[in-house]
């Protein structure tokens, strides 16, 4: 299926990258934090003409769709077409497409494609986590070694107190923090062990369906701040860690 997915995957990228002026063929969703070009619709459409037929039966959830179809029974596509909007309208060169496909509320694979970096992160349920091929593992840092990724939940602006206290507390622990800006790399980051650990208050499912699965099979742990299971179907909050840092959700006041 991998096999399959990667190639389509790998032509949205090419859109991404054709992207000339995206500012200008931009418009306001629900405010000037929440954007959509006609890049995200332009690579939308394309993965919903292009990924169904590999899995007959199937439904396709993306973020740009107008009438979602239930992520949480049968197999379900769960597209964002391009995550990381505001840093693809700005040049930032900081984006991805992130496609997981889950079966009965479960994400079996999940693929999310930097192609600015032309990086290809991909698992497997069971299979293991992988990057351009090569197998790839979060780190062993401790907190206090660590640089940690984070997000704002611009969308829900009664979290910016939470996030800025776990924040603080995360930061007086530890060496640094980044804020990226495109969730999807925040986790394969933590995947690859480029940074220790990730949280963000509120995500969409598809800013992080493929990229938790990308982060357990990596040998990472995943949960919501509350210490739950992510949700398919819902915003959820998001907590992704190494093992090592795995218990440091405990002594933080979220
Ligand atoms: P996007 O770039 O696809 O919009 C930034 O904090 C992260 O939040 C990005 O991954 C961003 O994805 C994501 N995000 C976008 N819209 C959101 C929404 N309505 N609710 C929660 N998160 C969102
Ligand atoms: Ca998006």
């Amino acid at each position: 299926m991998l096999e399959q997915i990667i190639p389509i995957i790998r032509e949205a990228g090419r859109i991404v990258l054709s992207a000339r002026d995206a500012a200008a063929r931009t418009r306001e969703k629900t405010s000037a934090a929440d954007l959509v070009t006609e890049y995200d619709l332009a690579v939308e459409t394309f993965l919903k003409e292009k990924l169904p037929p590999l899995v007959p039966g199937s439904v396709f959830f993306g973020e740009e769709e107008e009438e979602n179809a239930d992520p949480s029974r049968g197999w379900a596509f769960i597209v964002d077409p391009i995550d990381g909007t505001t840093n693809f309208v700005r040049g930032l060169r900081q984006s991805a497409v992130s496609v997981a496909l889950a079966h009965d509320g479960t994400v079996e694979y999940g693929v999310v494609y930097d192609p600015y970096k032309d990086e290809m992160f991909s698992a497997r349920r069971g299979g293991g986590a992988f990057l351009n091929g090569q197998p790839i593992r979060v780190s062993r840092r401790p907190i206090e070694q660590g640089v940690f990724g984070m997000g704002t939940a611009i969308y829900r602006r009664e979290y910016l107190e939470p996030t800025m206290r776990l924040t603080e507390q995360l930061f007086r622990r530890s060496c640094d923090f980044r804020r990226l800006g495109a969730a999807a790399l925040d986790l394969c980051n933590v995947a690859c062990g480029r940074t220790d650990l990730f949280f963000e208050y509120s995500l969409c499912p598809w800013d992080q369906a493929a990229g938790s699965l990308i982060v357990t099979e990596a040998g990472g742990f995943v949960c919501t701040l509350e210490g739950g299971p992510l949700s398919l179907t819902d915003r959820c909050s998001v907590w992704a860690s190494n093992q090592v840092n795995k218990d440091l959700l405990h002594e933080l006041e979220v």
